[in-house]
């Protein structure tokens, strides 16, 4: 017997704020997750797989119409030609109370009743698979101690939406433990919730968050997909498979011992290439961050972008392999020891000592960066906005401002120092 286990495909989720990049991939960003989830039906077939499960989250939240639910039913008939049975539990994100819109979904599809856990057990696999779906987005309780009893002789599936934390009073995504879902007497756990794979357990049971089906921005890095279990007379085997259409990269470009613009190309090119390997057949979308201590800190100050511009074109030489740069960040130095022109008597001593000064002070800083900058903390990345994830804190932020108009202000004081 094998399966497929996959969660939290949310397809159709909206990708916020990509027209502020130029020339964005657009629509490829955008249809990714359902060529994530046409990638899984093609591998269910292909396997072939017995049943696939949904470990709910299929979609982000109440359709716009009804091309997202449709999309869904057209792969789930192909599931169907195919003879493979799909098993679904509804997650905070699409449970009933969230999805107003009805479709009905083709009979080899068995959604999990939000009123209370049951079992669907296939006896010429002898399996029992037991779920329940969210019947709003809230569940504050755990709904593992009212799941039945394991069917003896059969090999026994759990699939249930939680976020496991189950120490948190404030949890609201049906909270349990790895205690009480060993407790339980399954062989499997199919979870879903968590977007970051995650092997729970390894046996007996084996508990697995897949993670998501397709990254959908910059926090969701590296490989997605969904696990391959199969399931021998004395053992059990499992297989991650990626199944993304792009790749998300949070990639850290050093730039210490980099002088010249013309090496800039090759520095990214040395830290993208060991994540692209086995993986050259999709779209990779970077988000580059530069750090360390380089001069070429000075050229970007004199004239900013040109950084950025110079790994945007290092990712163009990059020939076969198609990668989008999503944005490029700064932390970087000017080399020279700040601590001793601290100490100067001249502006650029008493810059860094406002600086320091400003910094140590949150009240100072929220005041200086509000005056100054006014609207453009409030305009930061819309796609942070995502709630999953903490964002970069605001005090941290601002920090971050401060010493980029340092690093700015500091260059222009040493290029002027140098024409007078
Ligand atoms: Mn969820």
């Amino acid at each position: 017997m094998r399966f497929l286990h996959a969660a939290d495909l949310h397809i159709d989720s909206p990708l916020r704020g990509l027209d502020r990049y130029d020339g964005a991939p657009v629509e490829r960003l955008r249809s990714a997750t359902r060529r994530a989830l046409e990638g899984l039906i093609d591998r269910a077939i292909s396997e072939p797989v017995d049943f696939v499960l949904f470990a709910g989250d299929i979609y982000d939240g109440d359709w716009q119409d009804f091309h997202t639910g449709l999309f869904f039913r057209e792969q789930m008939v192909r599931l169907d030609r195919a003879g493979i049975r799909a098993f679904i539990t509804q997650g905070n994100h699409d449970a009933q109370g969230v999805i107003a819109r009805q479709l009905i979904l083709p009979p080899n599809v068995t959604v999990f009743s939000s009123r209370a856990a049951h079992t669907v057990a296939i006896d010429d696999l002898s399996v029992a698979i037991h779920g329940r779906s969210f019947p709003d987005r809230a569940v504050p309780e755990d709904l593992v101690p009212a799941y039945p009893s394991p069917i003896p002789g059969y090999f026994n599936i759990g699939v249930l939406h939680t976020s496991l934390g189950g120490s948190s009073r404030h949890d609201t995504y049906a909270p349990t433990d790895a205690a009480t879902l060993a407790a339980k007497g399954y062989d499997y756990w199919a979870l879903g919730h968590v977007h970051a794979r995650e092997v729970v357990s390894e046996s007996a049971p084996r508990i697995v968050f897949p993670g998501n089906l397709q990254g959908r921005h910059a926090r969701e890095t590296g490989p997605k997909g969904c696990e391959l279990v199969i399931v021998l007379a004395n053992r059990m085997e499992s297989e991650f498979l990626a199944l993304d259409a792009v790749r998300w990269h949070d990639l850290a470009v050093p730039l210490d011992h980099i002088e010249a613009l013309d090496q800039i190309s090759g520095a990214f090119c040395e830290a993208l290439t060991p994540t692209l390997a086995g993986a050259a057949d999709r779209l990779h979308a970077v988000r580059v961050t530069l750090t360390g201590v380089t001069p070429l800190a000075a050229l970007e100050a004199s004239q900013p972008g040109t950084l950025g511009a110079a790994v945007r074109a290092g990712a163009q030489d990059l020939g076969d392999i198609e990668v989008w740069i999503e944005q490029v960040r700064l932390n970087i130095t000017p080399p020279g020891d700040r601590a001793q022109a601290r100490r100067r008597e001249d502006a650029i001593g008493e810059l860094i000592r406002l600086v320091d000064e400003t910094n140590a002070d949150e009240v100072a800083l929220r005041a200086l960066v509000q005056a100054q900058l006014g609207g453009v903390l409030d305009a930061l990345p819309p796609e942070v906005a995502d709630g999953d994830v903490p964002r970069l804190s605001e005090v941290e932020a601002m920090r971050q401002l401060l010493r980029d108009a340092e690093a700015t202000v500091l260059a222009r004081l040493a290029t002027t120092g140098d024409g007078a």
